[in-house]
């Protein structure tokens, strides 16, 4: 299987985490816009996002959650996302919680990015981070519960946390939301977490 990859991406490091936690990295071929004879990405997904799988049958996957539901349906170890009852919804749910927060994380540091600063909105940037904000406030109140996992919702909310660190360390989360500290400094000592730190190219 083909990934379409980049290394600081969070989406691509939740299929990532999913593919070591599963036993499957090394059916992974990760690919770039620099590998040899590999299409654009825009050609791939329409939407021109990754991560974007190509299976060995030839169909191409996205977003995150269905390459990572796709994953899960391909061994036969315990499952990162629950058949069915509660425990499906929830894990689920979480998902889209941490998927919210890196949705929002990503349009602030793509805010900050804008070549014209005039065109920049502090407003906007408030507002996402509110969003932010609310969710750790909410993943605070559940931390006791989250357990260790891992499945889909604890792996999301890994990585989201694992992105706030990486490109939104100003909003310092950690004193103010110490169960949720506490819980994911277990969860980033996963060994699929571990050797998945995002790190900007040098
Ligand atoms: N909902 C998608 C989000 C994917 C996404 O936004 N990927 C970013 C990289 S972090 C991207 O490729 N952005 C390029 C663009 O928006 O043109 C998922 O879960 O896979």
């Amino acid at each position: 299987m083909k990934l379409h990859y980049s290394a600081t991406s969070p989406y691509v490091r939740k299929v990532v985490v999913v593919a070591a936690e599963t036993g499957l990295s090394d059916c992974l071929e990760r690919v770039t816009p620099e590998t040899p004879g590999v299409a654009a990405i825009g050609a791939v997904n329409p939407l021109a996002k990754v991560p974007a799988l190509i299976t060995d049958d030839g169909d191409v996957l996205y977003d995150s959650p269905v390459i990572c539901e796709y994953l899960d349906s391909l061994h036969d170890g315990a499952k990162l996302f629950p058949a069915a009852g509660s425990a499906r919804w929830r894990a689920l749910s979480l998902q889209a919680l941490g998927d919210g927060v890196l949705d929002a994380g990503l349009l602030v540091v793509m805010e900050g990015r804008r070549e014209n600063q005039a065109e920049r909105s502090a407003g906007f940037v408030a507002f996402q981070k509110r969003k932010i904000s609310s969710a750790l406030d909410a993943l605070e109140a559940m931390a006791g519960g989250l357990g260790e996992g891992p499945d889909i919702g604890t792996i999301t909310v890994a990585c989201a946390l694992g992105y706030v660190d990486f490109r939104l360390n100003d909003l310092g989360w950690r004193s103010s939301h110490p169960a949720l500290a506490a819980w994911y400094e277990d969860q980033a000592n996963r060994p699929a977490m571990a050797a998945s730190v995002p790190q900007d190219p040098v």
